[in-house]
């Protein structure tokens, strides 16, 4: 195989390495600059964007609301990870790690990063959508923490190589191209046999997969569809189908998103009306 490389003694941090992401990443921890976080009116304060990490906390967000669970009403602010906003002192405060998303509960003075401790932390503070049985409540954990630990070989081993890389090199692509169709396998036997994942309710565990490979399974990661023959996966699409028919997760998807289409992009959210009036669309052409 070509495109060999023999690593030097010690890796040093030189010229950029090229691809989508080379202008963000860095070898240390900590912030850039100085910056305070905007805040607004509601009880949960949420620093996002849409990307699949981002969509599963505004999708667990919007189903809380759409039961009646007005504590949960939140702001989300744009964070624009392209630009570096997630190294500004203020985010750091709230997550050292620098990703998105992050989440401040203005009740408690609680701050709450990784989306996995952002769904949990959610799902116990209004008690909804974890099961109350303690087995079923097991499974859906097993099937939250699988999907944590298994997603960053979708994005950053698969997507990463497949859509991001400045060359594309057939070692990692077929590396991680063999994983993600193992991982599409494994949730499509899960789903032959169950509704939902680990049973038949629908739990966070679905919210935060959903966003991975439900959007995957339905054609939209990574211009990989065909690639990855994504319609011989059925009963993920099913299940993907059917979460993608809820309002909520059609509202929640949507939040902190500033690319695709116009009427799919909202970039702020501070108030249920702004799914109506203020999505990119509609403030297009209001704009003079
Ligand atoms: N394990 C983290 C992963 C979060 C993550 O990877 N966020 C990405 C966007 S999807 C990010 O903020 N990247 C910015 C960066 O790497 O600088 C979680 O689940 O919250």
């Amino acid at each position: 195989m070509s495109n060999s490389y023999t690593p030097p003694k010690v890796w040093t941090w030189g010229a950029e390495s090229g691809g989508e992401w080379a202008k963000i990443n860095r070898p240390i921890a900590g912030a850039t600059h100085d910056a305070v976080l905007r805040s607004g009116e509601h009880p949960l304060q949420l620093y996002s964007l849409g990307t699949p990490n981002g969509q599963k906390v505004t999708i667990l967000l919007e189903e809380l609301l759409a039961l009646g669970e007005t504590g949960a009403e939140y702001d989300a602010h744009l964070i624009n990870i392209n630009e570096g906003d997630q190294f500004s002192s203020g985010f750091v405060a709230i997550n050292p790690n620098s990703k998105i998303p992050a989440l401040v509960d203005t009740g408690t003075g609680s701050r709450v990063f990784e989306s996995g401790a952002i769904l949990l932390y959610l799902a116990q503070k209004y008690g909804h959508f974890l099961p109350k049985d303690d087995s079923k409540r097991t499974e859906a954990m097993n099937w939250l923490f699988w999907l944590q630990g298994s997603a960053p070989y979708l994005g950053g081993g698969f997507g990463h190589f497949y859509a991001y890389a400045p060359e594309k090199l057939e070692y990692p692509i077929d590396r991680f191209t063999m994983e993600t169709k193992r991982q599409m396998d494994v949730l499509d036997r899960e789903l032959a046999e169950h509704r939902f994942l680990g049973g038949d309710e629908y739990t966070i565990a679905d919210m935060a997969t959903w966003p991975w490979y439900g959007n995957l399974v339905l054609g939209e990661g990574y211009g990989a569809g065909e690639f990855l023959q994504v319609e011989s996966y059925k009963n993920l699409r099913r299940w993907a189908e059917e979460i993608l028919d809820r309002p909520a997760v059609q509202r929640g998807r949507i939040v902190n998103r500033a690319w695709g289409p116009l009427e799919e992009q909202l970039h702020e959210r501070h108030d249920a009306s702004d799914f109506e009036l203020r999505t990119q669309d509609k403030i297009e052409a209001d704009t003079p």
